[in-house]
This record gives structure tokens, sequence and C-alpha cells, in this order.
């Protein structure tokens, strides 16, 4: 059964394109410095957003059907699976990632949830042998039922913490038999509302625990790839734990976690958090902790997660610049954790919108490769700091100088003359000089 009838595989065909169902920047077998493009980008499909989400908000109910013409929940589980391989067949995108309760509906009981999630994993492994396609990641959907009122890892209830390593277990085991290349950890309910009822200390003891035992016990049945976790301050908490990657890293320090972790940045979750995306990005690098991306973007008039699909080409030219300094892409990649808007409610435009988001990322990565092989800024930076490549910078540096030194030298200096022109104005010009310049 075909789900999206009408719309044909969709190819680059450059800038000329005729139809707005063709990619006009994202050639994906185009060599980019010595790797094709696919194998930058490694872009990935959102389960939850585009075969599971129907439109609703928080005053209206859904505007497209995500049904795929069955009224069982299995039934439509499977065509849904279906539909997922089609859509990303017809996309080109290599990659998806689900939650487990996006791919099979939970049942009665935890043993029947179960074995649906064991009949949908392995009609996926057909599918992904069939279509040549990879997991991203795996996750478990521990903020969504009623269960996880308070909390899954950081649930004052002990029972909601077993039911929560239960489902992580199950979800570990999936993403494992279906050769995920990572395991992500979203603390949706790992927060508060109010500190006048929570024991903070003990939740963010429990939730390194459960992170600890699951990291154990994934490596133990031979997971082998990479984890994450994907800061957010917000929403649906007042005050989410994992808030933003230098609070994750702290933490993770803490309960000596880090070397079994690293971040999934996204875009709106960085802005959520009174950052940038690339200071995210950024952050996450210069601590050895990039490892993957939930692209989007958000509106910045609106206080909340919209998960847009991006297509801000500044935005993606500073994130791949970032994505490249980092080394590029081991075994993260580009995962739209987007939607379409709740008026944009046909099949076309889910496609429209990935198409978007692909070619603003293709966009990305071709100027931030104008902008590293220019230099301009990149010479900018470096000479900034030259202070500290010899004299007294260097034995800064070094670690070879005392306070009572530099007191010594302050003095005989008399005072500072020797600041230069930080030249904002100017490096935001070059980006646009190369982004624009005919
Ligand atoms: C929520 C969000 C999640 C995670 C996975 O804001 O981004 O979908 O990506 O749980
Ligand atoms: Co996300």
């Amino acid at each position: 059964m075909e789900f999206f009838k009408g719309i044909e595989k969709i190819k680059y065909e450059g800038k000329n394109a005729k139809t707005p169902f063709a990619f006009r920047y994202y050639n994906p077998d185009e060599v980019v410095a010595g790797k094709t493009m696919r194998e930058h980008l490694r872009f990935a499909m959102s389960y939850w957003h585009t075969m599971c989400a129907e439109g609703a908000d928080m005053f209206g109910v859904g505007t497209i059907d995500k049904s795929y013409g069955a009224a069982d929940p299995m039934e439509q589980a499977k065509n849904k699976a279906y539909a997922a391989f089609e859509l990303m067949d017809k996309l080109d995108i290599d990659y998806f990632c689900f939650h487990d309760r996006d791919i099979a509906p939970e049942g009665q009981t935890l043993a029947e949830t179960n074995a649906r999630l064991d009949e949908i994993t392995a009609l996926l492994k057909d599918l992904m042998k069939r279509y040549n396609k990879k997991l991203l990641w795996g996750t478990a959907n521990c903020f969504g039922n009623k269960r996880y009122m308070h909390g899954a890892g950081t649930a004052p209830n002990a029972d909601a913490f077993a039911f929560a390593a239960a489902q992580i277990k199950k979800a570990v085991e999936i993403t494992t038999a279906l050769g995920g290349e990572g395991y992500v950890f979203w603390g949706g309910r790992e927060g508060y509302e109010t500190l006048l009822n929570t024991d903070m200390g003990l939740e963010q003891d429990n939730m390194a625990r459960l992170m600890r035992m699951t990291v154990d016990y994934a490596r133990s049945i031979g997971f082998k790839g990479d984890f994450y976790i994907e800061p957010k301050p917000k929403e649906p908490t007042k005050h989410q734990y994992d808030f933003d990657t230098a609070t994750v890293l702290a933490f993770l320090r803490k309960y000596g976690l880090d070397n079994d972790f690293k971040m999934n940045i996204e875009a709106n979750h960085a802005t959520l958090a009174a950052h940038t995306f690339q200071h995210e990005l950024r952050v996450a690098r210069i601590n050895d902790a990039f490892g993957s991306i939930d692209a989007n973007q958000g509106d910045m008039l609106l206080g909340w997660d919209t998960d847009q699909f991006p297509t801000n080409v500044y935005e993606t030219t500073l994130c791949m610049y970032e994505v490249i300094k980092a080394g590029g892409f081991t075994k993260g990649g580009l995962n739209f954790d987007a939607k379409t808007r709740r008026g944009s409610n046909t099949p076309e435009d889910i496609f429209l919108a990935y198409i978007a988001g692909m070619d603003a990322f293709a966009l990305g990565l071709r100027m931030a490769y104008k902008i590293i092989n220019d230099g301009r800024i990149d010479n900018f930076v470096q000479e900034r700091y030259a202070s500290y490549t010899n004299g007294i910078g260097k034995k800064i540096v070094d670690g070879s100088v005392t306070m009572a030194e530099l007191e010594q030298y302050a003095l005989a200096m008399g005072d500072v003359t020797t600041n230069i022109s930080g030249r904002q104005e100017y490096l935001e010009n070059v980006m646009n000089e190369i982004m624009f310049g005919f």
C-alpha cells in the first residue's frame, strides 16, 4: 500500500529545479571536503512528529490524520511503520529516531506493551533491511503517561522509578536489536514545579543511578552506540534538571558519568535556555561532549518549544561550522525534531518541510566550509589571542608564572595599552559577504 500517493522520490535538481518537490542544495552524493553530503549530514526522521503528531495544540484538536487507514492500534502501528519507510525512501533520509511509544501503543500491562514492541521491532528490522535504513537513536517516552506525573527517574515514588527502569530496559533492548547508533535521555518530567515539595538532591542522585544502570545494562547486552543527554531548560516542567549543556556536564562529572554520555543538542532547547544554538554546540565541543543534533528552530516571539523545521541559514551555517570544528559526526546525526505548522496540514507539507530543512542544512554545510576556507574569521580569532603565544602570555598558558611575577609585570607595564578592536560588525559583514557575495 502506498501512503504518500502522487509524491515521487525527491531528487537533487539544483537551484533551477522546476518543482518544489526537489532538492536545490542537498546533493547527497556530492563530495564536500572529502565526504559526501550524505555522510556529513546524516539526516534522520523523527518518528513522533512525522508519523504520529496530528497537529493538536493546547487550544485545538489535530488538523492532519495519521491513522494510516487503520482503526485497530496495532494495525495502525504497522501501517505507520510502512508509511515511515516509504517517506524515508522518498526523501532519501538514511536514519530515523523513535520513542518506544511512537512505534507501538501501550497495552493493558507492561508485558503486553513489551510484546507489542517486539512485534513492531521485528517489522522495523525487516523494513530497515529492505529499504537500507538505519536507526540513529532510540529512547523511552517516560513523560507522556500519567504514572510519570511527578517524574520517572526523579519521581518521589519508588514504584514510578522502577517502572521507568523497566521501560528503559526494554527500550535499550529494542534499540540494540535494531543496531541503533545511539540512545537518548531527555528528561521531560525530570525536574520540578516547586521546590516546596522537592528533594532535589535525592532526585538527581536517583537520576544518576538510573543512567548508570542503563549504561551498564546496555553494554552487557552488546549495545555499541553512544549515550546522549538532550538538554532542555523547561517545558513541560517549570525547571528541568538537564537545563543546558553546562548544567548537564556538571551533573555528569559529579556522578562519574562523563565518559559515558555526550550531548544531543536541540536548537529550540538552546534558545529556551536563553542561549544560541551555536553556544550549546560550542560548549559541548570544547568539552569533548558533542554527539548529535535535534535539528529544528524556535520562534523568538513565543516562549515555548515550537519545533519548527529549520530554515534559517545563518543558524544552520553556524551549526555546521561547529560540527566541522568538532570533527564531524561520528555516531550522531541531524535528527529533524520538527513538525509542520498546524496550518500546514497535508502530506505534501511534510515533504516540503523536510526538503526545506535538508536544503537549509546543505546550504549551512556549504557555507560553513566557505567560511573555514576563506579563513578570515578563524585567522581573526587566532590573531586576537596571539599575546598568549609568546612572552608573559605564553608563561600564563604554560602555568610557569606566579601571581607575584604577574604583579611585577603589571607594575612595570604601567597600564594595558594594547587592546585591539573586537571588530564584531566587520566579522558579521564578512559572514554576509561569504554567504551572499556573488
Ligand atoms: C522534547 C524533545 C524530545 C526528545 C526525545 O522537547 O525534544 O522529543 O528529542 O525525547
Ligand atoms: Co528533541
